[in-house]
């Protein structure tokens, strides 16, 4: 039994995502941004950072970092084929996706999206967040070029968790000028996981739509 700690919307899109496709229990407990209960006594007793997702398995272990736990769970389920095994041949670009992804794209992605927490001045994070959009835009373009070269997903013929992290990621770039579907690869990729029961049952439980 797992408890997935999410506000809609957020890095535990995919987490949740992983959980529905495993078929694995689990109780969805939700984190009202609007009355900051991330930031509660209660929440940063488990999540000390004060951000979602947390995942709690085995009734009292606690562990955070969206990617980290779309490993642990993939790993733990092997059945579900989300994740390669240690010895097989796509293990290394899955690590390394799933790294890119959570280190490079997402670390730009906090940027536009909460220059706040990195430059003071209303201006100067508004200079931060365009630079931020053009660099997510870069790479998306990127990993668009790498589905058209050897996709049809991240580690090529199969699809993993990767790619859902990736649809994740898509989503959060809704309000850009350009945002990641305008790559026709990513959009596929996108499109790909709408069509999963299993992401879209997390849109449904979350209450929260995505584009493709
Ligand atoms: N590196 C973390 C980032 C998690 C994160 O930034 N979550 C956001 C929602 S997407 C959050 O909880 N923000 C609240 C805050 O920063 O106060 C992860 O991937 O789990």
């Amino acid at each position: 039994m797992y408890k997935l700690y999410y506000a809609p919307g957020s890095a535990a899109m995919a987490p949740q995502v992983i959980l529905n496709a495993i078929g694995a229990k689990h109780e969805l407990i939700l984190v009202d941004d609007d009355k900051r209960e991330q930031k509660s006594a209660a929440y940063m007793a488990l999540n000390p950072h004060g951000r979602v997702p947390t995942l709690v398995y085995d009734g009292a272990n606690v562990m955070y970092e969206s990617a980290a736990i779309c490993l642990f769970l993939t790993e733990r389920h092997p059945e579900a084929g989300l994740a390669p095994a240690v010895d097989h041949p796509d293990r290394g670009l899955f690590l390394q996706w799933m790294a890119y992804q959570t280190n490079t794209l997402q670390e730009a992605l906090m940027h536009y999206w909460h220059g706040e927490y990195f430059i003071d001045g209303v201006d100067q994070q508004a200079q931060l967040s365009a630079k931020a959009e053009q660099r997510c835009d870069e790479m998306f373009g990127f990993l668009d070029g790498v589905l058209a070269r050897s996709g049809p997903y991240l580690c090529g013929k199969n699809f993993y968790a990767c790619d859902i992290f990736l649809a994740m990621l898509a989503r959060w770039t809704r309000k850009m000028e350009k945002p990641a579907i305008r790559h026709a690869q990513i959009k596929r990729i996108v499109q790909h996981c709408l069509a999963l029961p299993a992401y879209a049952k997390m849109l449904k439980d979350q209450g929260i739509e995505q584009a493709a």
